[in-house]
């Protein structure tokens, strides 16, 4: 029986895979700075600070593979995204790899592309576009985890994440929507595959206005079961609450690329009329 260690178990993502993962994984350890205030008696937890080195190294002994959903998790000030996901993206590889552990899965994001159009379709291998600071460490940790696996034989699965939840949020969300369990049946591939090298997948669940081709995921055997358009009508309605955003509005990452945005507002037009 696999050990799997998650990291970010107090998180969003965490807390729901808290629960999706154990009939699958029963040898879980979860991590994070501090315990869920909910832990039950049956789980197993370790704290750790991803910038510190020995304690990354400290959750990794004995673990056959890892689910990494620790970070910060949005955008934010340099130092925060430096500490959580420059250093401690890279800590978690390297101890990873000091410890012989085989098998990683990165929570990669949209947000590594989201400077591309929403009329642009993208593939896994198009040249990252972030859109914001936590965006760069999004690229940063699938650049480490592309050296790893050449050159330490690391079999990592990055998962650029679309928005991960019960259902579609908005407008935007229709087109990126991840179904929880169609996040763990990503994990599943990653951590089991024989065939896993180094791949990027995105987080998409079954999206009818995807802007992304995850050909590379399905032929890895995943088979979404979300629909984003069953909850259309209400997407929809929760759109209209939000006022435009005409930068974000245009690129797929959304509300990320208008944050702070001084650029060239004429560039939007002149792509519109491509
Ligand atoms: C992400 O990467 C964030 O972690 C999440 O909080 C959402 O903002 C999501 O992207 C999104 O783009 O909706």
């Amino acid at each position: 029986m696999p050990r799997i260690l998650m990291t970010g178990a107090a998180g969003g993502i965490g807390t729901s895979l808290r629960k999706l993962l154990p009939p699958i994984y029963p040898d879980l350890v979860l991590s994070d700075l501090k315990a869920p205030a909910d832990l039950g008696s049956h789980e197993t937890f370790k704290a750790a600070d991803l910038s510190d080195l020995a304690e990354v190294e400290a959750i990794c002994e004995g673990v056959d593979g890892i689910l990494h959903f620790g970070g910060y998790s949005i955008e934010g000030a340099w130092d925060d995204i430096l500490q959580a996901n420059i250093i401690g993206g890279y800590n978690l590889f390297e101890a990873a790899r000091r410890k012989g552990v085989k098998r990683i899965v990165f929570a990669s994001s949209n947000h590594a592309v989201g400077f591309y159009p929403r009329h642009h379709r993208i593939g896994n291998d198009v040249t990252p576009r972030p859109d914001g600071r936590y965006g760069v460490s999004k690229v940063f940790g699938e650049a480490v985890g592309s050296l790893y696996a050449d050159k330490h034989g690391l079999k990592v699965t990055c998962i650029r994440i679309g928005n991960f939840g019960e259902r579609p949020l908005d407008h935007r969300r229709l087109a990126m929507w991840l179904k929880p369990e169609d996040l763990v049946q990503l994990c599943q591939i990653g951590l089991e595959h024989p065939d896993i090298r180094f791949e990027i997948f995105y987080g998409a669940s079954l999206n009818e206005r995807t802007w992304w081709d995850n050909h590379h995921a399905y032929d890895f055997g995943y088979r979404p079961t979300g629909r984003a358009e069953d909850f259309r009508d209400h997407a929809m309605a929760e759109q209209a609450k939000i006022p435009p955003d005409p930068i974000g509005d245009y690129y797929q990452g959304g509300a990320f690329c208008s944050i702070e945005y001084d650029g060239d507002r004429s560039r939007i037009i002149d792509w519109n009329n491509d």
